[in-house]
């Protein structure tokens, strides 16, 4: 990390580098420091600011959040930038987010490549800008355009921001141009200091506090981020610095900006492990069997990555509800803007609709969404096996059936390889890349290349029922039931989670989602069910009651109109007249005994995914939770969550329910082990 300078005429460029993104950190913020101190130089006339490679900075390098803040201050740098003698100009050759925005705010001038992204994205670390874009950003465009970006940390191109005013020029040479801009120019440039404080927008404010309350409930710092912005027009530019510094040292050290830390660098880290060296299968050409909704979202996210894609189903009415199925998505992506009609145009020429697996033969990756029977994936398998080269990957986007029995029906299990998406797959970022016994590194990689095509977080789990995310899931649901059986409303419990942080409880996602598929889920484990483990009828009950779900327009809750949803009386007298026929006297649970009862179950559950290898890191399970199960993000995922609260506190609230009910609450053995070591579970998987 090192700050480079040279000469050029009247300029001297300094040049930021720290591959692969220069992200500013002490040495670079000394590096800023040492030309300040240089300064004036004789003969130099201005100081052209850029970056090596591909960026300009991507921001403060917050790895270096977790220590304390290390001299020289990056917000005494910028300011100094901005008070220097010898003018300075931002020549923008490519990202410029954060720290690397404020940098270019300090700045007399700012010129920057087309396309260039620009922004302060700091909430997405949980924190406010610190080095004064809450401040400069408004003097410079606005409050209502400020607003619109720092507290949703929505970046834009160059193009916008030259409209907005963010910037003075666009050039794919940043550097010559600041080199040879007229001194006029340059002296006509004010520092932003030096600008009027913005008018106060009072509609602007309170749309901006409605925004983040809706897209980023909870979280402290898009709040701060309004009120700092909000403040500009009444204080001076030095008192709303120092209020900024202020919160952003709070909030550094604060709880939620540690878990979004944490779940920045996790996602970054979901990549292939380096021990997986073999090549992946080639990735042109891919068969999806099955065009029900899954089977659709996967072809279309395929379609969206510019592969080419086979759509099998069974006979030719499958094949029309197939095709309804995909141009339903494409019209979706229309009607949002996503796509254009060329974009749609060019889809649907990649795309072919077939009964015949023959159509199929070029396919080196087939992935498999068929009906969860095992009898068909079966034949489907089969049919793969003989249409495909011999070379091609099998992958089974089962959720729920044991992926080496599926393996064991082809004579190369070698071959196969679990891809479990998450609805709707074209959307949900969450990508299960299930390692049977038998298969291949070549499998693995193959699914890893995938989820890099589809901008996928991939995460390796084992086989067992449920894989990572639904297995959890599965006691997250068994112990709502158990709640609402023994005494809460199903309202009661969905409130408890929607404040604990999800976007909807475990009843409101189950009517989305269906109650006939976790009956039908219930059936298929009959034979194996623990006979030991307490079973909650209700959900049963309900669906012989054709209360499905959305679909029936009633479910845990009604839907009149198939709009809003009600509360439905029905449904809670279910469990009145269940817990009378069990002889169980009902509680009044609060919603933070709710809360606690249903998140431990998902921590105690998945320590045990843990201690078993099914996951093969406490990080995998928080990004598992997060990407396909709405946990909170700002909570940095279940685990993570596990050792905000210390196992030691979980233990011991554990062992006060196992009194209750010992089959469901006795602390998995990886929390024992934690206790024994004295570390987290981040630490000890
Ligand atoms: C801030 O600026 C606070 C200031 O207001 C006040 C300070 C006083 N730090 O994403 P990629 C690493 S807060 C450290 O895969 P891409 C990343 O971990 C900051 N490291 O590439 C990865 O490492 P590895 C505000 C960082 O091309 C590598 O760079 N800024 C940082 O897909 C490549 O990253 C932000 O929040 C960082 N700030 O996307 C911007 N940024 O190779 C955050 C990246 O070891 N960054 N790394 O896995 C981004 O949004 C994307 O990285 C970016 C590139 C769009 C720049």
């Amino acid at each position: 990390m090192k700050v480079n300078t040279r000469r050029e005429g009247a300029a001297l460029i300094v040049e930021m580098e720290n591959a692969p993104v220069n992200a500013i950190g002490q040495a670079m913020r000394a590096g800023l420091a040492e030309v300040l101190d240089s300064l004036p130089i004789n003969g130099v006339t201005r100081v052209v600011l850029t970056g090596a490679g591909k960026a300009f900075a991507a921001g403060a390098d917050a790895r270096e959040f977790d220590g304390p803040a290390l001299d020289p201050q990056l917000n005494d740098v910028v300011n100094r930038i901005e008070r220097s003698e010898t003018p300075w100009i931002a020549a923008i050759n490519g990202v410029a987010l954060g720290g690397g925005g404020e940098l270019a705010l300090a700045c007399r001038y700012r010129i920057a490549r087309p396309g260039t992204v620009l922004g302060f994205p700091e909430v997405n670390l949980g924190i406010v800008p610190g080095s004064g874009a809450t401040q400069r950003l408004p003097r410079l465009i606005g409050m209502k355009a400020a607003l619109a970006l720092i507290p949703t940390g929505q970046a834009i191109k160059a193009e916008e921001a030259e409209t907005l005013g963010l910037i003075d020029g666009i050039s794919d040479d940043p550097v010559q141009v600041a080199v040879h801009l007229d001194e006029g120019s340059l002296e006509l440039a004010n520092p932003i200091c030096d600008l009027p404080r913005p008018e106060r927008e009072d509609d602007a404010i309170a749309a901006a506090f409605a925004v983040v309350a809706k897209k980023l409930p909870n979280q402290i710092a898009p709040h701060r981020a309004v009120e700092l912005i909000a403040a500009t027009s009444e204080r001076p530019m030095a008192e709303g610095l120092a209020d900024e510094r202020q919160t952003f040292l709070d909030l550094r050290v604060g709880d939620q900006a540690r878990a979004l830390r944490h779940m920045f660098f996790a996602e970054r880290a979901a990549k292939a492990p380096d021990w997986l060296t073999e090549a992946p299968a080639p990735l042109d050409q891919i068969a999806v069997v099955g065009g029900g909704t899954m089977g659709a979202g996967i072809a279309y996210a395929l379609l969206n990555a510019g592969k080419r894609v086979v759509l099998l189903e069974t006979d030719a009415a499958g094949v029309v509800r197939a095709q309804e199925n995909v141009e339903k998505i494409i019209d979706a992506s229309l009607k949002r803007g996503l796509i254009s009609e060329a974009g749609a145009e060019d889809r649907r020429a990649r795309i072919t609709y077939s009964a015949d697996y023959g159509e199929a033969a070029a396919c080196t990756l087939a992935i498999e969404a068929a009906f969860e029977s095992m009898d068909v994936k079966r034949e489907v398998f089969a049919k793969l096996e003989a249409a495909l080269p011999a070379e091609a990957i099998l992958a089974s986007n089962t959720s729920y059936l044991d992926l080496d029995e599926i393996a064991a029906t082809v004579s190369d299990p070698s071959r196969v390889v679990g891809l479990h998406f998450f609805a709707p797959a074209h959307i949900m970022k969450l990508l299960e890349i299930v390692r049977g016994a038998a298969s291949s590194d070549r499998a693995l990689a193959t699914g890893y290349a995938l989820g890099k095509a589809l901008r996928k977080i991939p995460v390796l789990a084992g086989v067992c029922d449920g894989f990572i995310g639904n297995r959890i899931l599965a006691r997250y649901r068994e112990a709502a039931d158990t709640v609402f059986m023994d005494g809460s409303t199903p309202w009661e419990v969905d409130e408890a989670m929607v404040d604990f942080g999800y976007a909807m409880g475990p009843y409101e996602a189950q009517d989305l989602s269906g109650l006939d598929i976790a009956h039908a889920n219930r059936r298929r484990q009959d034979a194996t069910r623990d006979p030991n483990r307490r079973y909650i009828p209700i959900a049963d009950r309900m669906v012989e009651l054709g209360k499905l779900g959305r679909k029936t327009g009633a479910g845990w809750y009604r839907y009149p109109g198939g709009n809003g949803k009600v509360e439905d009386p029905i449904v809670a007298d279910l469990a009145l007249e269940e817990a009378h026929f069990a002889g169980i006297t009902r509680t009044d649970y609060g919603a933070d005994e709710i809360r606690g009862r249903l998140v431990l179950a998902m921590i105690n559950e998945a320590c045990d995914i843990l201690n078993e290898g099914i996951a093969a890191s406490a990080r995998d399970v928080d990004l598992v939770t997060v990407f396909g199960y709405g946990f909170p993000r700002w909570r940095g995922g279940l685990m993570h969550y596990a050792d905000s609260l210390g196992v030691a506190n979980i233990v011991a609230k554990l062992e006060e329910l196992a009194a209750e009910d010992p089959v469901v609450w006795t602390p998995s053995p990886l929390l024992r082990e934690c206790l024994d070591k004295g570390v987290t579970l981040a630490e000890v998987r």
